[in-house]
């Protein structure tokens, strides 16, 4: 894949927000994010029909901008939606079994926490792994323990030049940190969904994972 795409990697459900969903994504999309996942669980989350409506129109949203739309976890409803990819944690359903139901051209995504979850990943043919949490985070109730920049560049040391996106409790002032361990661009939730202006917020982590980039 292209590793670009990881830059300013936002995520999104209908329950991580107080406004439109619809809203927040496009704000995030003129502000410039790289790549977007409907990640629609927990408390209140969508189901069924309106969970795929949803879907629907933001992946329509995404394409209005040329981002590419992925899912978490469901993959029927990936396809269903004709998605661009999906990302799938390790209690989730393989690489092989997703491989097998998805278009070769889909990007798939896998969370490690550790480096042998990151090796087990790229044997695999992961596109990208999602690496965290990096912070503590309140968004995801089952977040693992903290892996900090430094349990991010081990893992990095560990898989060469796999696609790594750095996740969890990420906030603008961590990117750069986050790009020197090895990161090639960061995933957040809350640190957009919760801004007062998300169209800012994702145009400044855009400055930050470019700028660090091009010094390189
Ligand atoms: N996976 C690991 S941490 C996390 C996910 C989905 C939550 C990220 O949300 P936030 O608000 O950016 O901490
Ligand atoms: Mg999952």
């Amino acid at each position: 894949m292209k590793r670009d795409l990881l830059q300013v990697y936002f995520i999104l459900g209908s329950n991580n927000t107080e406004e439109d969903p619809l809203y927040v994504l496009e704000e995030a999309l003129k502000g410039g994010i790289t790549l977007f996942q409907f990640r629609e669980k927990g408390r209140g989350a969508l189901e069924g029909v309106a969970k795929k409506q949803l879907a629907i129109q933001m992946k329509e949203l995404c394409h209005q901008y040329r981002v590419p739309f992925l899912v978490n976890d469901d993959v029927p409803l990936a396809l269903g939606v004709e998605a661009d990819g999906v990302h799938v944690g390790q209690d989730d359903m393989s690489i092989h079994e997703v491989r097998k139901m998805v278009p070769s051209n889909w990007l798939v995504g896998v969370s490690s926490t550790n480096a042998e979850e990151a090796i087990q990943a790229k044997k695999d043919g992961a596109d990208y792994i999602g690496v965290g949490p990096i912070n503590s985070t309140n968004t995801k109730t089952d977040a693992k323990q903290p892996i900090g920049a430094e349990g991010l560049q081990e893992i990095r040391e560990r898989v060469g030049d796999l696609p790594i996106v750095a996740i969890g409790g990420i906030r603008l002032g961590h990117v750069i940190r986050l790009v020197q361990s090895g990161a090639d661009g960061v995933s957040v939730i809350s640190a957009i969904s919760q801004s007062v202006n998300p169209r800012t917020t994702a145009g400044a982590f855009l400055k930050h994972a470019n700028y660090y980039s091009r010094e390189q």
